[in-house]
C-alpha cells in the first residue's frame, strides 16, 4: 500500500478539525455553547435593588380580574380547576367569560384596605396580576379594548393599588401575562405563514403593553411573568432578549425573574449551559427547595396558594386549606434556604378578600410583629438542618435565629455550629428575658434546654455567636470503631 504523502496527511487532518469545529460550532473553550441569548450573568446580582429583594424574606400574591365574577362556577356547575383557567374550560362558552367584562363593577374595591391588611401581615413586597391569561387588563391599556376602562368600572386598578401599597411601605411587582386567549394574535405554536404574520404583530402588542406598564408605574420594582411556556414564545429568544434589554434600560434596576425568555435552543429558567436566566429562579410554584443544593446558589422565591390550586377567587374552598402554622413552615424554610415566600390571595368579584384569607394575613401578621427579624434580611445560615426546624442568620452577621416549629418531647433542641464558634447570649425572640444556657454535647455542638414543651406556637430562638480561636469550646475524644 503506498504512503500517504506528508502534504495530505497534514490537509487531511487540517480538514478533520475544521470539520469537528464546524458540527460543534456552539462549542467554547470551556466546554459550554456559545450562546446569544442565554443567560447575560453568572451568579447574584450585587446591586442595591437585588439586595433590597433579597431582603423582603415574605411577599403577598394577588390574583385579580374577570375569574373573580364566577369564582369558579357556571351556570350552577363547579369548575375544578384553579378558577383563574375557567375560561379554558368546555363548561363555560368562551363567549361567556369574555363578556364578563360588561360586570366588572367591584363596588368594594378599596386599595388602601388590602394594602394595610398586607401591612400589618408583615410583607414586604406584593406582586399584582396587571393581565392573566384571559388577556383582561386591570389598567387602561391604550394597546386593546379588553381593558378595565371598558368595564362599568372604568378607573384603573393598577394605580390605587401601587400608590396604597407603596404608602404602606410594602414595593410593587407586576404580573404579566405574556400567552393572551383574548388577542387574536395569540399563537400557541406557529404552523403557517399566516401563524407566523399573526404573531408578529403579537409580539408588537406584547412590547407596547410592557412598555406601557413601565412608564405608567415607572416606582415598581419588577416584573413577574408567566404563560411564557409555549412554543410560539419560546421560539422568540432574540426578541424577548431585546426587548429584557430595552426594559432594564427604560427601568434600571428593574427585576425579572426567570420565566420571561428562553435561550435560542427554547431553554427555560436556565439557559442551555445550565445558567439561570433572569435575576431569580421562578420555578418554585407550590414547591420548595428541599436542600440548599437545590438551589444553586440563585436567588429564588416560592409563590404559594392557601387551598392546593386555586389562585383567583373560589367560591368553592375545597380541599386541604393550609393552615397558618403551615404556611408559616413554609415561609421560615424558604428564608433558611436563600429564598423569599410569596401567599397568595384572590380577592373576589367585589374586590373584597375573603374572610378566610384575612384571618390568616391577620395570624401571620400577629406572628410577624414578634418575630420578623429572623425572617427580614436573613439568609441561608450554613448549619445543618435540626428536626426541630430551621435556622436562618441576619445577613452578613454572626446573629442565628432558630424557627422552632416541632418541639421534642425531650425540649432538647440540638445546635451544631462550625468549627471555632460559640455561642454568647441565647434568648428567646420578643422575650429577651428568657434565656438559655447552651448544654456542650461535642465541639460546637449543643442542646439547648426549652423551659416548657407545652408550647401553642412556633417561636424563635436566637443565638448570638461568635467565632473564636482560642479553642474555647469542649471536645471529647471521638468513639474508636
Ligand atoms: O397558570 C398560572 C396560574 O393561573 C397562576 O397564575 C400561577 C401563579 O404562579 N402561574 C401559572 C402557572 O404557572
Amino acid at each position: 500500500m503506498k504512503s500517504i504523502k506528508p502534504i495530505i496527511l497534514i490537509f487531511l487532518i487540517t480538514l478533520l478539525i475544521h470539520q469537528t469545529r464546524y458540527t460543534q460550532q456552539t462549542v467554547i473553550n470551556n466546554g459550554e455553547a456559545m450562546l446569544k441569548h442565554g443567560a447575560h450573568r453568572i451568579g447574584r446580582r450585587t446591586d442595591a435593588d437585588m439586595a433590597r429583594w433579597r431582603a423582603y424574606g415574605l411577599g403577598q400574591f394577588i390574583h385579580w380580574g374577570l375569574y373573580a365574577i364566577p369564582g369558579g362556577e357556571w351556570n350552577g356547575k363547579i369548575y375544578h380547576g384553579a378558577s383563574e383557567w375557567i375560561r379554558s374550560w368546555d363548561g363555560m362558552p368562551k363567549p361567556a367569560y369574555d363578556s364578563l367584562i360588561n360586570h366588572f363593577n367591584p363596588a368594594k374595591f378599596d386599595a388602601g384596605s388590602w394594602a394595610a391588611t398586607a401591612k400589618q401581615m408583615g410583607v414586604k413586597y406584593v406582586t399584582i396580576t396587571t393581565k392573566h391569561h384571559d388577556g383582561f387588563c386591570l389598567w387602561p391599556s391604550q394597546y386593546t379594548k379588553y381593558t378595565i376602562a371598558n368595564s362599568p368600572y372604568k378607573k384603573d386598578i393598577i394605580k390605587p393599588l401601587v400608590d396604597a401599597y407603596h404608602k404602606a411601605g410594602i414595593d410593587v411587582i407586576l404580573y404579566f401575562s405574556i400567552m393572551d386567549w383574548n388577542n387574536p394574535d395569540w399563537r400557541y405554536e406557529i404552523k403557517t405563514p399566516a401563524d407566523s404574520i399573526a404573531f408578529e404583530r403579537f409580539k408588537k402588542f406584547t412590547r407596547n403593553q410592557l412598555l406601557e406598564l413601565l412608564t405608567r408605574y415607572p416606582s415598581i420594582k419588577g416584573l413577574w411573568f408567566d404563560g411564557t411556556w409555549d412554543k410560539s414564545w419560546t421560539k422568540q429568544a432574540a426578541f424577548a432578549d431585546g426587548l429584557e434589554t430595552e426594559m432594564r434600560k427604560l427601568h434600571p434596576g428593574l427585576i425579572i425573574g426567570s420565566r420571561f425568555r428562553a435561550d435560542e435552543n427554547g431553554k427555560r429558567h436556565f439557559d442551555s449551559n445550565r445558567h439561570l436566566m433572569g435575576d431569580y429562579e421562578q420555578g418554585w410554584e407550590r414547591k420548595i427547595p428541599a436542600t440548599i443544593n437545590d438551589v444553586h446558589g440563585n436567588d429564588w422565591d416560592c409563590v404559594m396558594t392557601i387551598p392546593e390550586n386555586q389562585w383567583g377567587y373560589s367560591k368553592a374552598w375545597e380541599g386541604h386549606i393550609k393552615t397558618t402554622d403551615e404556611l408559616l413552615e413554609m415561609l421560615a424554610k424558604c428564608v433558611s434556604l436563600d429564598g423569599n415566600f410569596v401567599l397568595n390571595f384572590g380577592p373576589d368579584g367585589e374586590g373584597s378578600i375573603r374572610k378566610e384569607e384575612l384571618a390568616i394575613a391577620k395570624e401571620t401578621g400577629n406572628w410577624m410583629a414578634v418575630n420578623h427579624e429572623a425572617i427580614y434580611n436573613c439568609e441561608y445560615a450554613g448549619l445543618d438542618t435540626q428536626n426541630w426546624g430551621y435556622f436562618t442568620r441576619q445577613t452578613g452577621t454572626d446573629k442565628i435565629y432558630m424557627l422552632v416549629f416541632n418541639v421534642p418531647v425531650s425540649g432538647a433542641l440540638r445546635v451544631k455550629l462550625p468549627a471555632q464558634t460559640s455561642i454568647l447570649k441565647a434568648y428567646r425572640l420578643g422575650q429577651e428575658e428568657q434565656t438559655f444556657m447552651p448544654e456542650a454535647i461535642q465541639a460546637n455542638e449543643s442542646f439547648i434546654h426549652l423551659k416548657t414543651t407545652n408550647e401553642k406556637q412556633p417561636f424563635v430562638i436566637v443565638l448570638e455567636t461568635t467565632k473564636s480561636t482560642d479553642g474555647n469550646s469542649k471536645t471529647y475524644e471521638k468513639a474508636k470503631t
